[in-house]
């Protein structure tokens, strides 16, 4: 009974102490990892921050034996108590990690423990680094694309240089412009240059083999885009209006209109056309416009140059081709290269 008052009597003073208990670590390369527990004078309640490198209890609190009058622990499994006290026979002789002890101190001392991360500990980190290695390969792989359109009676296949995943995040966490004017530089935007112009070499070379005439080109290019997929902001991002880079709408597989938009005008950009992005404001619709000799249908002037308008959505459009459908007379011109 005499004990259990003792113990009793600790519990409530060293709750209070406990709260003002602090550890602080240190790992030094090369260097056993240390850790520091503070102790006050009389009773204290403490886990070991490390595993101890020798459990002993002698040599856990060597530099602090001095200070020492006992240690207390309370085996849950076995439901008794074991302890130590210097210089005196004792049925405590480890201190462990995982484990809580009761000590007594004749003054404030900081207890150093030598020792290493417990399990736990080190399976959390060798899983973080896991995680960071899978990253790693994740962002080095190279997604290959295939795309099958009819232009002309003729069924096209293009595979696309294949586009690293780590690019495709890269333009992902770009925070998206909310000026349409904007657009221009998300179409002239030179990090995707390299696979732009495989594309490029890609369409000068169809069209070179079938003969196409310049504005025949240009229809290739935006029956190429036409065949994407039609896809509403709204439902495959968390925003209303997300315009998108050129090669998040080759990754995606598809876009709404201004995507699309920027898109055809990158490729007849880099293919050296005179371009311009269109914004309609009273269909809320984008599109792309081409200044070429030979052009047709409808046009818009803008500081003097006929850009002749391009549809990017839908299928079968040609140039100079609006739909009907739209309704705004006038329109927002912002050319490439102004
Ligand atoms: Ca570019
Ligand atoms: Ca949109
Ligand atoms: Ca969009």
């Amino acid at each position: 009974m005499k004990l259990k008052f003792r113990i009793l009597s600790a519990i409530i003073l060293t709750v209070l102490v406990f709260t003002s208990l602090s550890y602080t670590s240190g790992v030094v390369e090369g260097q056993t990892p240390t850790s520091e527990v503070l102790l006050f004078e009389g009773w204290n309640f403490i886990g070991l921050p490390l595993v101890p490198e020798d459990p002993s209890i002698d040599i856990v609190l060597s530099e602090i034996i001095d200070n020492v009058e006992a240690v207390w622990t309370f085996d849950g499994y076995l439901k008794t108590w074991s302890s130590y006290s210097p210089r005196a026979p004792s049925d405590l002789t480890e201190m462990v990690e995982d484990k809580g002890y009761w000590i007594k101190m004749k003054t404030n001392v900081i207890l150093t423990i030598y020792g290493c991360e417990s399990e736990s500990e080190t399976l959390l980190l060798s899983y973080i680094s896991y995680l960071e290695y899978r990253l790693e390969t994740i962002m080095d792989i190279n997604i290959k694309q295939y795309y099958t359109w009819e232009y002309l009676d003729v069924t096209w296949n293009w595979d696309i240089t294949p586009i690293p995943i780590s690019l495709y995040v890269d333009y992902y966490e770009r925070s998206r412009p909310i000026y349409w004017s904007s657009w221009v530089d998300m179409a002239k935007d030179p990090d995707d240059d390299y696979y732009i112009t495989k594309m490029i070499q890609q369409i000068n070379s169809d069209s070179i083999k079938a003969g196409f005439t310049e504005i025949e080109k240009v229809n290739f290019v935006i029956s190429f885009v036409q065949s994407l997929p039609y896809t509403v902001d709204s439902v495959t991002t968390p925003w209303d209006e997300y315009p998108r880079y050129p090669i998040e709408t080759l990754f995606d597989r598809g876009g709404d209109c201004e995507d699309t938009s920027i898109l055809v005008a990158a490729l007849l950009d880099r293919l050296g056309y005179d371009v311009c992005l269109i914004f309609l404001e009273d269909d809320n619709h984008a599109a792309t416009g081409i200044s070429i000799e030979g052009g047709y249908g409808t046009y818009y002037i803008h500081e003097g140059v006929e850009y002749f308008y391009l549809e990017t959505t839908g299928e079968g459009w040609q140039i100079g081709e609006k739909p009907s459908s739209l309704i705004s007379t006038s329109a927002y011109i912002y050319p490439l290269n102004p």
